[in-house]
């Protein structure tokens, strides 16, 4: 049995502390700054929350928006193989088009070939508002390829969102250039702000024409961050930190790096597990170091609420990801499909039809909003105020119950409660359905997957799975299908607690759930 590295208790004692902030916790300037302490990232409705510029570089950004990643989707092209540093999790040599974890990449691309690509998914999915480049290595340690690519899009194709990824190494000496681009989006991996603990993490960085490593490295690559993150913060630019969760070497240590990262303007925290399967090869796999559990997970994610906004939804995207966060439509656009497409890059096409999702996007909003009233009265009536459930949502996108049990290669997981229906994560899954027939011996996988929900919310389910499912104590609901997604898990939750007060059914409490590392995207 693996062991919980994480004591709640120390979590909850850290959580105080980050409620009440020094005084010096005020600098850090810029108005995006993630302190207004929500538990998830800036997703409202309306700009009713943040200033309009802020609000106004989110509301189709999928990643820097919840609501947004239902609707609206991203690209990334892989134009940026080297990279300055070597992290324990990491190895970029393996590939499979099936695996979907950074760094794993099945073609690189010069700027060009990037270029034409981006052109064609954009004329094929005109809800596609953000390019990012995230890889395969680091978008700054290949600035040339990087920079190139984006001066050649804003020209082109100048309604398209920039956006990119960098261990912070080389950050300082191009926020210039960042900013010259009018990259507005900017994402830094920090896992550490201690260095004894970066040493535990990376092995060496390359600096001034050398190989530094130990502690020494882990120094120069933190004093690189902080201050790469203090001048964007200067500049405007929004920032999001990626933080990899490693029990036992910085998951109470997360807490701290939220204060910090806080402080110093960032406008969102991803906490994400660590990917460490033996086969990827890289240090931790092949040294035994486990990722966290989904309970694991959460409680670091839930200890940090109060400091930096939390992003939930990542998906931990190859560096060649094309769709919406959770689908890889990569496959669709190889260099030799591209060869073959008539691209019509038509700007206004593009924005009516962005118009008509971000018009489906405020309803989703409002059907939310509504459902919270009904939520809040059985909640009173049950006598359950301070009830909080996981739920598990069958969707394959427009932020509804829409797929069927059988064809999920993941569940978004929602916590409910008489004040909200908050997403808290996602979990990949097999696929149960194999073609016409249900694959019985995925079952048990894919509930120890969802195994914290109380129900799970689909559009569709067979008689097997159903009854296996009850078994498990995890509810099979298709009342809601085709309903939006935080109206049916809130008018779900009234339900469950009007049950409760009638004594139809004794709520009781679930157990931890697995994480499965990387995904299998193919069905
Ligand atoms: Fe890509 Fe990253 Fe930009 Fe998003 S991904 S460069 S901010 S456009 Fe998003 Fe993917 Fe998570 Fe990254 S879900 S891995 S957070
Ligand atoms: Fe890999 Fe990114 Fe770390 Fe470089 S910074 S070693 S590409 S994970």
């Amino acid at each position: 049995m693996q062991s919980a590295y994480i004591s709640l208790g120390d979590l909850k004692a850290n959580r105080n502390a980050l409620a009440e902030p020094a005084a010096s916790e005020s600098a850090g300037g810029c108005s995006s700054s993630g302190g207004s302490g929500k538990s998830s990232c800036g997703s409202s409705g309306g700009p009713d929350d943040m200033p309009t510029e802020i609000w106004d570089k989110v509301k189709n950004h999928p990643c820097y928006s919840e609501e947004a990643h239902h609707h609206f989707a991203r690209m990334h092209v892989a134009v940026a193989p080297a990279c300055n540093i070597q992290c324990n999790y990491c190895n970029r040599k393996y590939d499979c088009s099936n695996e979907s974890r950074p760094g794993v990449v099945s073609q690189k691309l010069t700027p060009d070939q990037a270029v034409k690509k981006v052109l064609a998914v954009a004329s094929e999915i005109p809800q596609m508002t953000v390019l990012g480049i995230a890889g395969p290595g680091d978008a700054l340690a290949n600035p040339k390829k990087t920079f190139d690519t984006m001066r050649q899009l804003t020209e082109k194709a100048p309604d398209i969102k920039l956006c990119l990824s960098t261990n912070g190494l080389a950050l300082p000496e191009m926020v210039d250039e960042i900013c010259k681009h009018n990259i507005d989006h900017v994402t830094i991996t920090i896992n550490m702000v201690d260095p004894e603990i970066g040493a535990k993490i990376y092995p060496w960085i390359f600096w001034n024409h050398q190989r530094v490593t130990g502690v020494e490295a882990a120094r120069i690559l933190h004093e690189q961050q902080m201050k790469g993150l203090e001048m964007l913060t200067a500049r405007g630019v929004l920032t999001k930190i990626n933080s990899v969760l490693i029990p036992g070497i910085n998951d109470e240590h997360l807490i701290e790096v939220n204060r910090e990262v806080k402080k110093r303007g960032a406008f969102l925290h991803n906490i994400m597990p660590l990917i460490s399967e033996a086969e990827h090869g890289t240090h931790f796999g092949l040294t035994g170091q486990r990722g966290p559990t989904a309970q694991e997970l959460k409680a670091v994610q839930d200890a940090c609420m109060g400091g930096a906004n939390l992003m939930r939804h990542c998906r931990q995207c190859r560096a060649d990801a094309v769709g919406l966060l959770g689908e890889d439509r990569s496959e669709e656009f190889t260099l030799d499909k591209i060869e073959e497409m008539d691209i019509v890059y038509d700007i206004d096409k593009r924005r009516a039809y962005q118009e008509k999702v971000e018009a489906e996007r405020q309803a989703q909003h409002q059907a939310k909003v509504d459902a919270l009233a009904d939520a809040l009265d059985a909640s009173l009536i049950a006598g359950q105020e301070d009830l909080k459930v996981l739920v598990a949502v069958a969707t394959e996108g427009q932020g509804r119950v829409n797929q069927h049990f059988g064809h999920a290669t993941e569940f978004q997981i929602f916590e409910v409660s008489r004040k909200e229906a908050l997403f808290v994560g996602h979990r990949r899954v097999d696929l149960y359905c194999q073609g016409g027939y249900g694959e019985d011996e995925q079952l048990p996988s894919i509930v120890n997957a969802i195994n914290d929900c109380h129900a799970v919310l689909v559009s569709k389910i067979g008689a097997c799975p159903r009854d296996e499912l009850k078994a498990a104590g995890i509810e099979p609901v298709e009342e809601y299908a085709h309903e939006f997604i935080e109206k049916a898990a809130l008018n779900w939750f009234a339900d469950y607690c009007t049950r409760v007060a009638s004594g139809a059914i004794v709520h009781q409490e679930r157990g931890d759930a697995r994480i499965r590392q990387g995904a299998v995207m193919a069905a």
